[in-house]
């Protein structure tokens, strides 16, 4: 694998799913792998999660780990073609992440959309520029419009702890004071359109996600009726799709609570986290035993070596 960007990049699903479960359980069988090697993880944003647990699952393998948070330490970044650099920015992602790709022998990367101007964002402009002139293996840590790390730990997840072969997962919608990308929705329904679940999405009128992430699922606007029986709740905000990048409505009733839980299977309750309490999801819920957030934090260090150890294997076939 010489590209994880989304999980089009993955040949073997299943095979992925079980390294990362068999990584769990001998975190440094490989570690003579990665001897030699240096993964950069750039931020074009905050991150905690992504952060460390890449550069742990990077230092699981035997690699050396570098890190920048390039919006705040590196100087400001051009990512427009053919513009004279007469105004604020310095340097251009041309050059930038040629320069990284010189240092590194695979990099990650984050940058989130502008949620201004849809067609850009759902090109991945900035991320495939910088997988271009990098010229080094690239993993997403999250683009423009998905967060493929997130969403195969998410199904590591579901996996360990699903009772039935089949279960029933739900993502709802949560509300939010900030314009958030459906990164993490987007990409959590791709993932699970693969996997063969009762997946079902649930949202307000006006938050329809992309059809090509939406898929085979079950859509409806009634959230009720969506969490009737779920095995695993999958809680997030996104902006609006159609209305690129607003918010329509302040979501009052969607909060994930206990009382709506009464209406599923006992269901575990997902998020990536960072999480707003009180207004995404109930404190009740994140303190109370159906909170799946921990084990999801957890299976990001899996998910990443799973990632990096395919790629380390196919850079040393090179
Ligand atoms: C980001 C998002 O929704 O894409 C990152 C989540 C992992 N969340 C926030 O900006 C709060
Ligand atoms: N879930 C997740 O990606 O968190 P961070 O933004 O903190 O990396």
């Amino acid at each position: 694998m010489k590209l994880f960007s989304s999980v089009n990049d993955v040949t073997d699903i299943q095979q992925l799913l079980s390294d990362a479960i068999s990584l769990k359980k001998k975190p440094f069988v490989d570690e003579q792998l990665g001897k030699h090697k240096t993964l950069g993880l750039i931020f074009l944003n905050p991150s905690l999660r992504t952060r460390l647990s890449t550069q742990k699952a990077g230092m699981n393998l035997g690699m050396q780990v570098i890190v920048m948070n390039l919006d705040k330490e590196g100087w400001a970044l051009e990512t427009q073609d053919g513009v004279i650099m007469n105004g604020t920015t310095v340097e251009h992602i041309r050059e930038a992440a040629g320069v990284m790709g010189q240092y590194c022998d695979i990099i990650g990367f984050r940058s989130f959309p502008g949620l201004v101007d849809r067609e850009d964002d759902y090109a991945e402009t900035i991320f495939n520029k910088f997988v271009k002139f990098s010229g080094v293996p690239v993993v997403s840590l999250e683009s423009a419009t998905r967060h493929p790390l997130q969403s195969l730990a998410d199904l590591i997840t579901i996996e360990e702890l699903k009772k039935t072969a089949k279960p029933k997962v739900v993502l709802t919608w949560a509300p939010h004071v900030k314009p958030l990308p459906q990164a993490v929705a987007n990409s959590f329904a791709e993932w699970m359109n693969k996997a063969d679940y009762d997946f079902v999405i649930t949202h307000p009128e006006g938050y329809d996600l992309a059809p090509q992430f939406v898929g085979d699922a079950t859509v409806t606007n009634n959230q009720d009726e969506a969490l009737s029986g779920a095995d695993f709740v999958y809680v997030k905000n996104w902006s609006s799709y159609n209305d690129y990048g607003k918010i329509l409505t302040d979501g009052e009733g969607w909060m994930m609570t206990n009382e709506k839980l009464k209406l599923t299977n006992n269901a575990g309750v997902m998020h990536c986290l960072p999480v707003r309490r009180g207004l995404e999801l109930s404190h009740e819920i994140l303190d109370g035993p159906n909170s799946l957030v921990l084990n999801q934090a957890n299976n990001r260090v899996w998910a990443a070596q799973a990632v990096l150890k395919e790629m380390l294997e196919s850079i040393s076939l090179t």
